[in-house]
């Protein structure tokens, strides 16, 4: 596999879809083959905080959710877990600041797709420069997913990358449902990622297809 278009990468975020096991009102498996029916266009397994599995617990729930997403043709991609990431052959992996530094995790995957967290203009110009392929920015609006995500900031910070003439595909995160998806697109972003609005929806599936509309209505206009 050759390293994924930028084109591919911004289609890819339209509808961006994050959990793992703890995040789930139902089985993960049955929410992410309810988001896939709903139209979802990448997913990450995010297995943190209390009561997340590890070791070999969390490679079978990596394995099982992978299945689902290649019978689909969705990519699946690893939170920070970059030793996973390899060992299952994963499409990419989504790291933070702290987290490896992005120049050894490109020199080890050098055709995966690899995302970046950035909360400044400087951050997300370094990522670009060492060779992120998408940016993940927010928290757009204020979330009690992330005990420790940072202050709420709306677009703001989205508009300033893309005035200082960034191209990098970009997806926002953070409090992100279908009502308030529309204006992170209309802003610079090129999709939206999100993890309560669909694992924790009476209806995954009706909460993916909400939100791509929201995405798609965004991008038309
Ligand atoms: N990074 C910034 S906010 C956030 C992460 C991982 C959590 C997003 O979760 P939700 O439930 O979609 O607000
Ligand atoms: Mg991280």
């Amino acid at each position: 596999m050759s390293r994924i278009s930028e084109r591919q990468t911004r289609e890819a975020l339209a509808v961006y879809f994050i959990m793992g096991s703890t995040n789930c009102l139902q089985d993960p498996v049955k929410t992410l083959e309810e988001a896939i029916k709903g139209g979802i266009t990448l997913f990450q397994l995010r297995e943190k905080g209390p009561g997340a599995l590890t070791g070999k617990a969390k490679e079978a729930l990596a394995l099982k959710l992978q299945e689902v997403c290649r019978r689909h043709g969705v990519p699946f991609l690893v939170n920070d877990d970059i030793e996973l990431a390899a060992a299952i052959q994963a499409d990419g992996v989504h790291i933070g600041q702290e987290d490896e530094p992005l120049e050894a995790v490109r020199a080890r995957f050098p055709d995966k797709i690899i995302g970046v967290s950035a909360h400044t203009l400087e951050e997300a110009g370094q990522a670009a420069a060492d060779g992120a392929d998408y940016l993940g920015m927010g928290p757009v609006f204020p979330t009690s997913t992330k005990p420790d995500a940072k202050a709420a900031r709306g677009t703001e910070l989205i508009k300033a990358v893309r005035r200082s003439g960034l191209q990098l595909p970009i997806v926002g995160i953070g409090g992100i449902t279908p009502a308030n998806a529309r204006v992170v697109v209309e802003d610079g972003a090129d999709g939206v990622s999100v993890i309560t609005a669909i694992s924790q929806a009476s209806s995954p599936l009706q909460a993916a297809h909400e939100l791509k509309r929201a995405v798609e209505d965004a991008h038309v206009r």
